[in-house]
C-alpha cells in the first residue's frame, strides 16, 4: 500500500484512539427499571444507580449476602446405587437410569441464592428539571447525574471505591446552600429502624433467609453516614441535609461470612464496617477520589479498543443500541470495553467469584439463584480475563475452585467412592459441589473438572510456575477423579464402536439429549470427552513442567481400564493410559461434530448449549491446520445450530466464529446481540441487550457480556494453536482500527494497527522472553524475524496432540472449508524485550 496512504490512515487512527478511551453510557432520562440504571462496583459491593430526581434510589448488594448457611449436599444414598445406573446406560435403557438418579442422586438442597440488599434513596421533592443527562465513564468508573432547576445546576456523582471499600456519592449545586434533601435506607429484611452509630451515621442490620431447611444465619450491616458544608439533621432512623453547597455520603456494607465454612459473631458486620467508616477519617473527597482512579485505571487502561464511529456513535445510549447497523463499530468497543469494566467492577482479589449476574441483584429471588452455574456460564465470566489483560480478576474464581476442591472431595467420596473430588453444574456461597435442579441438568460430573482448566490456562498466559505448584493438587485432584470415575464401555454395550473406550457415566452433555432419547443421561458425551483429555493432559504437562513426572508413587485407581493400563502403577502413568482409551471424536452423518457416542444429532436442532464445540472454544482441541476435518465438522454443527440464540449462547457463538477464523460470521453474531431486549422482557428465547448493556438471556445474565468481550478480543489475537496468530478474524467491515494491551499465551503483550482490512504494524512485548511464533495474514517484516520452521517452538503456546476422529460411513460428501494464506515466522525474545513488526 502507498505510504503516504498509511501514513493518513494511522493518524486519523490516532484521533479516533483519544477518543475511543471516552467509552460511557448515557441517557437523557432518570432509569425507569433496574435495567436501564447504570451499575457499579468494587466486587465487595455492588450498586444499581437509577439518576431519578425526585427520589434517587442506590439499589445494593454486598458479594456474600446469600442465603441459608454453610451445608453440603451430597446425597448418601447414590453410591449403592451408582452400579444399577452405569448398567442401565451401557444396555441403552438410559430413561431407567434417569429416574434411579433422579431418586437417589438428587437428595439435598439446590443451592442458596443471591440476595438484594435494600436501597439508598435520597429524596430531592418531586420538582421538574431541566438540561438532565446521566452518565457511566467507563474510562474512570464514575457514574454522573446533572440537571438545573431554577437556575442551579446540580451534579451528583457515584463510584464504587476499591481502595476504600465504599460506595461514595457526591453531591453538588452551583449556587451556595441551594441542595435540600432527605437521605434514607429501606430493606425488606431489616431488623428494626437504623441504629445511629456515631454522628451523621447510620447501621442497618438485616438477616438473611432459610431456603429448603438451611437455617439463614447470615447478619448484614449497611452503614450510611453523610457529610455536608451546610446542616445535616439526623431523625430516628434517617438523615436529612438542608442549605448545603456539598454532601458526600458515604455507604459501605459487610456480613459475618467469613468462608463457605465458618461464620463470624453476629457483630462482625458491624466490626468490619467500623473499621472501614474509620479507615476514611480524615480523607477527603478528592483523596477518596484519586485513591479510586489509581485503582480501577490501573486495571481498565491496559487495553484499548480503537474502531471507527459513525454518525449513530453521537446517539444517547439506548437509542444508539436500537439504531446499530452495523457501521457504528465504536459501539463493538464500548461493548468490549464494558464487559471488562464489569469483569473488574464485580471481581477482585480477596473477593467472591462474579456470580451470574456480577454482583448485582434486586431480586428476593434471582434467577437461578443468581448463583455459579458451572455447565458454561461461570467459566464465560473469566473468558475476557487472560486476553483482556485482567489475571487478577479471576483471583477470587481461583479461590472458588480451591473451596470445591475441598467441599468436592467428601461428594466425590460419598457418593462415588472415587478420589479426587468433583463438582456439578452449579455452585454457591457455600461451594455445594453434589447435583442439583434434576438429572437432566446436573447430572454432569465435569463442571469441576472444566473449571481446572482455567488454572492451566493461566499458567500458559504468564509462565507462573509458582502459581502451577500452588494448584497442582487441586488439579491432580481432578484428575484423580476422572481416572476413578471413568469406565471402559463394555463389550456388549449397545453402541458398538464404543466398546473398550473409556468414558464418563453417569453424565450429560450439558442439558440436551440424543434424537430418540427422552434424557440427557448418557456416556462419555463428546464434551466430557474433550474436558478428560484437557485435564489429564494439562495435568501431565504441570507435572512436566513442575518436574513432578519423574515421581511414580501411587498406584490405587479404582477403574478397572486404569488397573489394566497401568503398566508402571502411578497416576501420571495412568493417565497417560488413560488419554490413550479416551473416545476420539466423531464426524456424523450430516457432517456435524457429534455430540454424543452416538449419531444422535438433529440438524435442525438449535439448542442454545454447543457443549460439544468445547473443543473449539474455550479448548483448542479443533484446529484448521492439524485437523482440517474436525475443523469442517465444528463448522457444519454451527451453522446447524443457527445464529440466534439466549445471550450467553451468542456470547459462545462469537468466540466460536472467531476460532472459525470467519471474522465476517462472528461479527454477525455480534450484531445479533446488539439487539435492544426492552427491560419489559424478562424471559424470552432470543438473547439480546437490554438498555443499560446489559446482556439479556432474557432475564439478565452477565456471562453474555463477558462472552462478547472475549469473542471480540479472540477475533483480533489468538495463541492457542501453535503461534500467535496476529488479526485472524476481522471482519470485513473493521477495516481499520487499533488495539492495544491484549495478552497472549506465552506472557506476550500485544498492540496492532491496521488499515484496509490488513495488518500495518504490531508492537509486542515479551515479559518473560521465549521464542516468538507469529502467524499472520500478510507477509511481515521486522529484525530478528525469522520464517518459521519445524514444530512450535514455545511449549506454552503448542497444541497438544488429540486422538484422530472417526468418520461416519454414511457420509458421503464433505468439503473442507477453504483456508486463507498464512504466514510465519519465529523471533528469539528476551524479558521485557519490545519488538515490532510490520508488514512487508
Ligand atoms: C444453564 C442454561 C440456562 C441458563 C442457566 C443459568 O442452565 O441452560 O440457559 O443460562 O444455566
Amino acid at each position: 500500500m502507498n505510504r503516504l496512504l498509511v501514513t493518513i490512515l494511522l493518524s486519523s487512527l490516532t484521533v479516533l484512539s483519544a477518543q475511543a478511551q471516552q467509552h460511557k453510557l448515557w441517557y437523557s432520562q432518570p432509569a425507569r427499571h433496574w435495567l436501564e440504571a447504570l451499575p457499579v462496583g468494587n466486587s465487595h459491593l455492588g450498586a444499581m444507580v437509577y439518576g431519578k430526581t425526585d427520589v434517587e434510589e442506590i439499589e445494593l448488594n454486598e458479594e456474600t449476602f446469600w442465603s441459608g448457611s454453610p451445608h453440603n449436599n451430597n446425597s448418601p444414598e447414590a453410591k449403592e446405587h451408582l452400579q444399577a445406573v452405569r448398567d442401565s446406560i451401557f444396555a441403552g435403557k438410559e430413561e431407567a437410569a434417569h429416574a434411579i438418579l433422579d431418586k437417589y442422586f438428587f437428595k439435598g438442597p439446590h443451592g442458596m441464592r443471591f440476595l438484594p440488599l435494600g436501597s439508598v434513596k435520597l429524596a430531592f421533592g418531586n420538582i421538574p428539571v431541566n438540561s438532565y443527562r446521566r452518565e457511566l465513564n467507563l474510562a474512570d468508573a464514575l457514574n454522573t447525574t446533572t440537571y438545573e432547576v431554577d437556575g442551579v445546576n446540580y451534579e451528583r456523582t457515584v463510584f464504587a471505591s476499591q481502595a476504600d471499600n465504599v460506595i461514595v456519592i457526591r453531591i453538588k449545586a452551583d449556587k451556595k446552600n441551594a441542595l435540600n434533601f432527605g437521605v434514607s435506607y429501606t430493606c425488606e429484611n431489616m431488623l428494626g429502624g437504623g441504629r445511629k452509630v456515631s454522628i451523621n451515621e447510620y447501621g442497618y442490620i438485616i438477616n438473611n433467609v432459610e431456603q429448603e431447611g438451611i437455617p439463614g444465619q447470615l447478619t448484614a450491616e449497611v452503614r450510611v453516614k453523610v457529610t455536608a458544608d451546610g446542616k445535616v439533621i439526623d431523625t430516628t432512623d434517617s438523615m436529612a441535609v438542608s442549605c448545603a453547597t456539598t454532601a458526600t455520603i458515604f455507604v459501605t456494607a459487610a456480613t459475618n461470612f467469613e468462608n463457605y465454612h465458618t461464620l463470624g459473631n453476629a457483630d462482625a458486620a458491624v466490626v468490619k464496617n467500623t473499621w472501614t467508616m474509620a479507615s476514611l477519617q480524615g480523607k477527603s473527597y478528592e483523596q477518596l477520589l484519586k485513591a479510586h482512579l489509581q485503582k480501577y485505571q490501573e486495571q481498565y487502561s491496559r487495553v484499548s479498543l480503537t474502531l471507527p464511529k459513525s454518525e449513530k456513535s453521537a446517539l444517547e445510549t439506548d437509542k444508539r443500541l436500537a439504531a446499530f447497523d452495523g457501521k457504528d463499530l465504536d459501539f463493538v468497543s464500548l461493548m468490549m470495553q464494558y464487559g471488562r469494566y464489569l469483569l473488574i467492577s464485580s471481581s477482585q482479589p480477596g473477593g467472591q467469584p462474579a456470580n451470574l449476574q456480577g454482583v448485582w441483584n434486586n431480586k428476593k429471588d434471582a434467577p437461578w439463584d443468581s448463583k455459579y452455574t458451572i455447565n458454561i456460564n461461570a467459566e464465560m465470566n473469566y473468558w475476557p480475563a487472560l486476553i483482556g489483560n485482567l489475571a487478577e480478576t479471576q483471583q477470587p474464581f481461583f479461590s472458588m475452585i480451591r473451596d470445591l476442591s475441598e467441599t468436592g472431595t467428601k461428594t466425590a467420596q460419598d457418593m462415588y467412592g472415587c478420589r479426587g473430588w468433583v463438582a456439578h453444574h452449579n455452585t454457591d456461597l457455600w461451594r455445594i459441589a453434589g447435583p442439583v435442579d434434576g438429572t437432566t441438568w446436573g447430572m454432569f460430573p465435569t463442571g469441576g473438572a472444566w473449571l481446572t482448566t482455567h488454572l492451566w490456562q493461566h499458567y500458559l498466559y504468564t509462565g507462573d510456575k509458582q502459581f502451577l505448584a500452588e494448584y497442582y493438587p487441586i488439579m491432580k485432584g481432578a484428575a484423580d477423579f476422572l481416572l476413578d470415575y471413568m469406565q471402559p464401555y463394555p463389550a456388549d454395550g449397545y453402541i458398538k464402536q464404543a466398546a473398550g473406550w473409556l468414558v464418563t457415566t453417569p453424565t450429560v452433555s450439558p442439558e440436551h439429549g440424543p434424537v430418540g432419547k427422552k434424557t440427557t443421561v448418557t456416556a462419555g458425551s463428546t464434551m466430557d470427552n474433550q474436558i478428560v483429555f484437557d485435564v489429564l493432559s494439562q495435568t501431565l504437562a504441570a507435572a512436566k513442567a513442575l518436574g513432578k513426572d519423574a515421581q511414580c508413587t501411587m498406584h490405587n485407581a479404582q477403574s478397572a481400564i486404569a488397573q489394566e493400563g497401568a503398566a508402571s502403577h502411578c497416576d501420571l502413568c495412568m493417565m497417560n493410559c488413560a488419554l490413550s482409551k479416551l473416545p476420539p471424536m466423531q464426524i456424523g452423518r450430516y457432517g456435524q461434530l457429534q455430540e454424543w457416542l452416538q449419531d444422535g444429532d438433529d440438524p435442525k436442532d438449535e439448542h442454545r448449549h454447543i457443549s460439544h464445540l468445547y473443543g473449539l472454544y474455550p479448548s483448542n482441541q479443533i484446529s484448521p491446520y492439524t485437523h482440517p476435518d474436525l475443523f469442517t465438522a465444528a463448522a457444519n454443527t454451527l451453522n446447524q445450530r443457527g445464529d440466534m440464540a439466549t445471550g450467553w449462547s451468542l456470547g459462545w457463538k462469537i468466540n466460536f466464529w472467531a476460532r472459525m477464523l470467519d471474522g465476517n460470521h462472528a461479527f454477525r453474531i455480534i450484531t445479533n446481540m446488539l439487539n435492544v431486549i426492552p427491560y419489559t422482557t424478562e424471559w424470552g428465547p432470543r438473547g439480546g441487550t437490554y438498555p443499560n448493556l446489559f446482556d439479556a438471556h432474557p432475564p439478565f445474565q452477565i456471562d453474555g457480556n463477558f462472552g462478547c468481550a472475549a469473542g471480540v478480543c479472540e477475533m483480533l489475537l489468538q495463541s492457542h494453536d501453535n503461534a500467535v496468530h496476529l488479526l485472524p478474524a476481522l471482519p470485513d467491515a473493521w477495516s481499520e482500527g487499533e488495539v492495544k494491551g491484549l495478552q497472549a499465551r506465552g506472557a506476550f503483550t500485544i498492540n496492532m494497527l491496521w488499515a484496509q482490512g490488513e495488518l500495518q504494524q504490531a508492537t509486542i512485548t515479551s515479559k518473560i522472553g521465549g521464542t516468538l511464533r507469529l502467524r499472520s495474514n500478510v507477509p511481515l517484516k521486522g529484525n530478528g524475524l525469522r520464517s518459521a520452521t519445524g514444530g512450535c517452538p514455545n511449549p506454552l503456546f503448542a497444541s497438544p496432540e488429540i486422538l484422530s476422529p472417526l468418520h461416519s460411513p454414511e457420509l458421503n460428501d464433505f468439503q473442507l472449508v477453504p483456508l486463507k494464506e498464512v504466514f510465519e515466522y519465529d523471533i528469539d525474545t528476551t524479558p521485557g524485550q519490545i519488538i515490532t513488526v510490520s508488514r512487508l
